[in-house]
């Protein structure tokens, strides 16, 4: 590579930056401080970065920071599905195969939303779109239900806004917590959702633009299903027939996650759930692995919110 890269000035001036030189700190952090720098050194030299542009990316950072985009243009960047391929291959390594699909958290999360037992309405009556019923199983890899599961789910409105983020919707509008009945059983009346797409004018639709890419995803809705003795899961299903499916900025969409919408346009079938227009509707299961000795940890902490 650079011959500068090599000099003893800089590869001392790497050693003090990183402590490696001192006994103190956290010899982890170090190395990877270390790594980290080192790697920048090195794209600089390599792609001769100037100081405009070298600034220009700073103040991006500081941008994105502001705007609190950090969380949305990880997994524009596929760093947080990499994250989910590195927690696969590390199940797979421990045995455990099989099961629902996880996929990633995303940014949008909030901690704290209404907890009732085997069924939940998510909207208040205010948002205008299609009803969406929405039921399932939680069971474990041989079929068993899982009574007491949570189910924690949350997705946009029709308009592609989340609550909390969109701070013209309600408290905990479209997210509850919902435990599962005896048979394993959970079930929710929501609104259709729609898909998300980036802000406009922000920094990682900023970014993206330079790499010739959209920031938008197909509808979906996320959940965390756990329960006492298994193995969280995160995951999200995808609304089959989105023209973004197979094309999420986010990359999440995994098979085994897209999940069809039946419509009901029955006249007496909309009389019963009390509508007065067509709704939809979806079942999907969740399959849940018990936890066990020498697999990842699939609780992972991180910051959340939680609506004030
Ligand atoms: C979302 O709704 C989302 O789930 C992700 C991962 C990124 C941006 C918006
Ligand atoms: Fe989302």
């Amino acid at each position: 590579m650079s011959d500068l890269l090599e000099t003893r000035e800089v590869q001392s001036l790497l050693t003090k930056v990183s402590g490696l030189g001192n006994d103190k700190g956290d010899a982890r952090v170090k190395r990877i401080v270390h790594r980290i720098v080192l790697d920048l050194f090195k794209t600089i030299e390599e792609f001769d970065v100037q100081p405009d542009e070298f600034w220009s990316a700073m103040s991006y950072l500081t941008e994105l920071g502001q705007a609190n985009e950090v969380g949305l243009l990880v997994p524009g960047l596929g760093l947080e599905t990499f994250l989910d391929h590195r927690t696969d291959e590390a199940e797979r390594k421990a045995g455990v195969e099989g099961g629902t699909p996880r996929t990633i958290e995303g940014p949008l999360y909030i901690a704290g939303a209404p907890l009732s037992k085997g069924e939940a309405r998510l909207d208040d009556g205010s948002e205008k779109g299609e009803v969406l019923f929405m039921n399932g199983q939680v069971r474990d890899v041989n079929g068993k239900p899982v009574a007491g599961a949570v189910v924690d789910v949350w997705h946009a409105n029709p308009l592609g806004g989340y609550s909390f983020f969109d701070p013209s919707q309600p408290r905990y509008n479209l997210r509850r917590r919902i435990e599962t009945d005896a048979e394993g059983r959970y079930r929710f009346r929501t609104v259709l959702p729609a898909g998300y797409a980036c802000p406009p004018e922000g920094p990682t639709q900023k970014l993206l633009d330079q790499l010739g890419r959209h920031g938008r995803r197909p509808a979906h809705i996320h959940f965390f299903v756990s329960a006492p003795a298994y193995r969280k899961l995160t995951t999200q299903i995808n609304i089959d027939g989105d023209e973004y499916l197979h094309d999420d900025f986010a990359f999440a969409t995994r098979d085994g996650l897209i999940s069809e919408v039946r419509r009901s346009t029955d006249p007496a079938e909309v009389r019963t759930r009390g509508l007065n227009a067509p709704f939809a509707e979806i079942t999907f299961d969740f399959v849940l692995h018990r936890e066990r000795a020498n697999a990842p940890n699939t609780v992972v902490t991180r910051a959340h919110a939680e609506a004030a």
